[in-house]
């Protein structure tokens, strides 16, 4: 019997081992193994007294040989485990790390109301030399010789240029003498109005139409060009107007970037060059790009210059030319940037730029911090070249169109 179970037991171990044991072995194979296993317990009874040695020698070999004859050939279909179907666990797919959540774009911060300083105030330097000096010398009494005198040094260093404070003086004489401190006052202010009238423009320049109304900018350096630019592009933007503004200062370092802030600032587009490139291809580009944009007005910045220096003067009257070839009548306006504080030199500056250019219009910035505002008069009485704006300060409002009754109201 044990011969049986040690010749069965490599089927059943290959049999578990297979992990499948299958019942369709057979019904005999299941008989012949509870023949088996009841033969042994029959002959375990039998053999209760035998010593355990005779038992381990196992089951008669007659009864091994009556099993083995009479069971069937037990066909062992070959076992056909099913491959292990893994189902794999769904691949996660990559967490990908979430979307940073926008930040959300911080509020534009809403352009502070431009605070509009009054001209009084902005041209306070100017009236304190003009004025307040005007007062000290004239005091309470009545105009005599020595008061004249003294007057006309007062005007003589009053920046008003030399014609202009003879001019005044003549007026002053002619009209006011023995009369009183108030009286001589009054006199000189109407003799000023009288000359800031003669460059009062006309009401607001009219734009050219169609467009676009083009402005060349010259001056000399730091004079105010480019903040000039930047704050006329931001009056016409504001009136809704379609501004395009040409970086023709391809000289100074950083000038295209500076024009690029202002324009920026204003809404209008900047067309820039190459640095270092020719100022009049800048400015043929400029106004090129205007038209395609049906732009109403194109304003062009310039390298500043010295009223001295030839070559660029001659690149001035290049650029006025090539200006003119897509649109004929442009520039329609040339200004001329003049800054307040060169005093007489601004005169001088005048007289050079308007050979090489034809000056439409000037421009006096920077009349808030100094004390040579009197410049004005004698530009003024100089020349018969409108002054289209005031410049009293670095903001974008500090663009003032001059209206000479105001302006000397602000002074008196
Ligand atoms: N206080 C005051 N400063 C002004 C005014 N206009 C211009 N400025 C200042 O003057 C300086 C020169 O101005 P810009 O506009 O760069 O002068 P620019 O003529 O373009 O100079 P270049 O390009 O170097 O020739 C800047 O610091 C301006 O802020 C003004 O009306 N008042
Ligand atoms: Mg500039």
């Amino acid at each position: 019997m044990n011969e049986i179970l040690l010749l069965l037991e490599p089927t059943l171990v290959w049999l578990t081992g297979h992990a499948s044991v299958v019942v369709a072995a057979g019904s005999s194979l299941l008989a012949l193994i509870l023949l088996v296993v009841d033969a042994r317990l029959a002959s375990r009874e039998a053999v209760a007294d035998e010593p355990a040695s005779e038992l381990a020698s196992g089951v008669p070999d007659e009864l091994v040989a009556e099993v083995v004859a009479e069971a069937p050939p037990v066909l062992v279909e070959p076992i056909v485990v099913p491959e292990r179907v893994v189902v794999a666990a769904p691949i996660p797919e990559p967490v990908s790390e979430p979307e940073p959540e926008p930040e959300p774009e911080p509020e534009p911060e809403p352009e502070p109301e431009p605070v509009r300083v009054s001209l009084r105030e902005r041209l306070a330097k100017t009236s304190q030399n003009l004025v307040g000096r005007l007062g000290r010398v004239l005091g309470t009494g009545t105009l005599d010789k020595d008061v004249l005198e003294d007057l006309e040094a007062m005007l003589f260093t009053a920046d008003l240029g030399v014609a202009t404070a003879e001019d005044l003086l003549e007026t002053v004489r002619r009209n006011a003498m023995g009369e009183s401190a108030g009286r001589v006052r009054e006199v000189l202010r109407e003799a000023i109005v009288e000359k800031l009238a003669k460059v009062e423009a006309d009401g607001a320049q009219a734009l050219s139409e169609p467009g676009p109304h083009v402005i060349l900018v010259l001056g000399v350096n730091g004079s105010g060009k480019t903040t000039t630019i930047g704050k006329l592009a931001a009056q016409y933007t504001r009136a809704g107007k379609k501004v395009v503004l040409g970086a023709g200062d391809t000289f100074r370092a950083a000038a295209a970037e500076q024009l690029q802030i202002w324009g920026k600032r204003a809404g209008a587009e900047v067309i820039v060059g190459k640095a270092g490139g020719d100022p009049a291809a800048v400015a043929f580009d400029t106004v090129k790009a205007a038209i395609a944009k049906e732009a109403d007005v194109c304003i062009i910045d310039t390298a500043g210059r010295l009223q001295t220096q030839k070559p660029l003067m001659e690149e001035l009257a290049k650029i006025n030319r090539i200006i003119s070839r897509d649109l004929p009548d442009a520039p329609h306006e040339c200004l001329l940037v003049l800054d307040s504080n060169t005093g007489q030199n601004a005169i001088s500056q005048a007289k050079l730029f308007t050979e090489v250019a034809n000056v439409t219009g000037l421009v006096l910035t920077k009349l808030d911090g100094t004390a040579k505002g009197g410049v004005i008069v004698g530009l003024a009485d100089e020349f018969a070249i409108p002054v289209r704006y005031v410049g009293v300060g670095e903001g974008v409002e500090d663009l003032r169109e001059f209206h000479a009754a105001e302006f000397v109201d602000a002074l008196f």
